[in-house]
């Protein structure tokens, strides 16, 4: 995730069906190929005119939104929010269902959270909590796991803290499949969760 301008379309690290049945075809290919899509164009089109900005990080980006030009904020945090968030939100989903945090991961969970069954019940208290669009979150403060919302493309990197975990519950996300059923597609989530990848992001974290 250390790119700069010109930030890519990260490709799936899975194939379009890969999630099925949880998340159909039809679901990730407009999720990526349309709405990641447009927010890299926009972030691509705002940063195109500055070119002092143009070496910053996607990360750098986001945590310095208060010392950008003020024609750039909104749109950065938008925009470059877009871009972090699904990248995010894509990445921490694998095609090998149904595993579970362990390690050093799972001590902090029990630590913080309580147990794997607590983090699921809290977890989808915060997806369906989230009223209108917007993320749950599994973030990582030096080591000490929290889960929180944020609406819109809003992302806990704005205020330095590392997100290890995010769950899109913006509409676009669901409703093709899903319709206005969140809370099943929430559900169904869980068994997607690429926790070995979520690890590693936590021991980065420490
Ligand atoms: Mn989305």
């Amino acid at each position: 995730m250390k790119q700069h301008y010109p930030f890519p379309l990260v490709p799936l690290p899975y194939p379009y069906d890969g999630l099925t049945p949880e998340l159909s075809k039809e679901i990730l290919t407009f999720h990526h190929d349309k709405h990641l899509k447009t927010y890299v164009d926009n972030l691509n089109n705002l940063l195109a005119g500055y070119p002092d900005l143009q070496n910053l990080s996607l990360e750098d980006l986001l945590m310095q939104l208060d010392s950008l030009p003020k024609a750039l904020q909104t749109g950065v945090q938008n925009n470059g929010g877009g871009v972090y968030n699904h990248n995010l939100y894509f990445a921490c989903m694998t095609p090998e269902k149904n595993l579970k945090p362990e390690g050093e991961l799972l001590t902090a969970m029990n630590r913080d959270i309580g147990s794997y069954e607590e983090f699921v019940t809290k977890f989808t208290a915060a997806a369906m909590g989230q009223f209108g669009s917007g993320y749950a979150w599994l973030i990582s403060k030096n080591g000490s796991l929290q889960i929180i919302n944020l609406p819109n493309q809003n992302t806990p990197i704005a205020k330095g803290i590392k997100p290890i975990l995010n769950l899109d519950v913006w509409e676009h996300a669901y409703y093709l499949q899903y319709q206005n059923r969140r809370a099943e597609y929430v559900q169904n989530w869980f068994s997607l969760v690429n926790w070995p990848y979520v690890s590693e992001l936590y021991l980065q974290s420490c």
